[in-house]
């Protein structure tokens, strides 16, 4: 694993973005960028991305980058990965299509999986911020148990959506799980994505001050403790064979997490749920837990 002092110094985003203050999306694309030596070109639905990439005429990244309708991004992504092969431009720059949560598990799903069928050839990287943060934090097939959002005011009573899952039984060559908080994971997933052609889908785990409700200075604490719960685990799946990385890994075989109500109890969109409700996200991290573990052990297909 690249450890953090190696990744390298040569930056693609500018100092300074539009988006909030300890938002931790800034943090996964630099990481990103870095991973692709600034040689992509994105494409980027309507979402808080958007915001850091063009609110025209600033742009906080180096890299050419197209703002695409909300459904399209991966279906912008099969076109410019098209054109770049039809002039023999396709091993010059990495097409990358980067969309929000509700970009890419509702109203992206469906351009999504059509080029994970044709096995397009670009990298589609998933920001989850577990809302439509854009539009004032309302709830999407990603947001989480319990959450409360602007439409659902008393918590959502549904579990998230399991996108990995989802892009896995496309067949495609590459899926992973990382978060924006631990830049070495999202580095080296990337850097990975990057020598492999055909579709590979990176899920981004990506902590929101503002719509989670806490301080913007607790962004990588609180992604680290989505991590440590088990809440969020960092793998990759290759070929068909799984394996945990990082922290997740080192979880793996110390074998304790601290209690998902820990994480719960940093955020403000957590507050007021009963004990029970809390008991029953515990056994449901518990049970994909187990799961992760059987697969990493069975480096397993299934
Ligand atoms: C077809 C269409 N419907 C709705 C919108 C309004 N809209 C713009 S951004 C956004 C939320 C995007 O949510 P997500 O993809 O999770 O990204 P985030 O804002 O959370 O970063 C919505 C609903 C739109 N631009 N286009
Ligand atoms: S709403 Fe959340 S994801 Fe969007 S810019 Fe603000 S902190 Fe970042
Ligand atoms: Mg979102």
């Amino acid at each position: 694993m690249t450890r953090l002092v190696d990744l390298p110094t040569q930056e693609h985003m500018l100092p300074g973005n539009r988006a909030c203050a300890g938002c931790s999306l800034g943090i996964g694309l630099r990481s990103i960028l870095k991973a692709l030596d600034g040689k992509a070109v994105m494409t980027v639905p309507a979402s808080c991305l958007t915001v850091i990439g063009g609110m025209y005429p600033t742009s906080s990244v180096t890299v050419p980058w197209l703002n695409v309708a909300f459904p399209g991004c991966a279906a912008a992504a099969a076109g410019l990965a098209a054109g770049l092969r039809a002039t023999g431009r396709d091993r010059e720059m990495t097409v990358l299509a980067m969309a929000g949560d509700g970009g890419t598990a509702d109203i992206g799903i469906q351009a999504l999986s059509g080029a994970a069928e044709r096995n397009d050839d670009f990298i589609y990287v998933c920001y989850d911020n577990e809302a439509y943060m854009n539009t004032g934090t309302q709830r999407s097939g990603l947001t989480p148990a319990g959450a409360r959002t602007t439409t659902t005011m008393l918590g959502k009573r549904e579990n998230p959506k399991d996108m990995c899952r989802i892009m896995e039984a496309h067949g495609i060559p590459y899926v992973a799980s990382t978060s924006a908080v631990f830049p070495d994971d999202v580095y080296d997933k990337l850097a990975r994505a990057r020598t492999l052609r055909g579709l590979r889908y990176v899920h981004m785990n990506t902590p929101c001050p503002s719509g989670w409700s806490f301080e913007p200075r607790d962004s990588v604490t609180v992604g680290q403790l989505a991590v440590d719960t088990g809440l969020v685990v960092l793998f990759e799946v290759e070929g068909g064979v799984f394996r945990l990385t990082g922290r997740s890994k080192t979880l793996a075989k110390r074998g304790k997490r601290p209690p998902v109500a820990d994480y719960l109890a940093t955020q403000g969109r957590f507050k007021g749920m009963s004990p029970e409700a809390a008991t029953e996200i515990q056994r449901w991290v518990d049970g994909r837990w187990a799961e992760y573990l059987r697969r990493d052990a069975a480096g397993a297909t299934t």
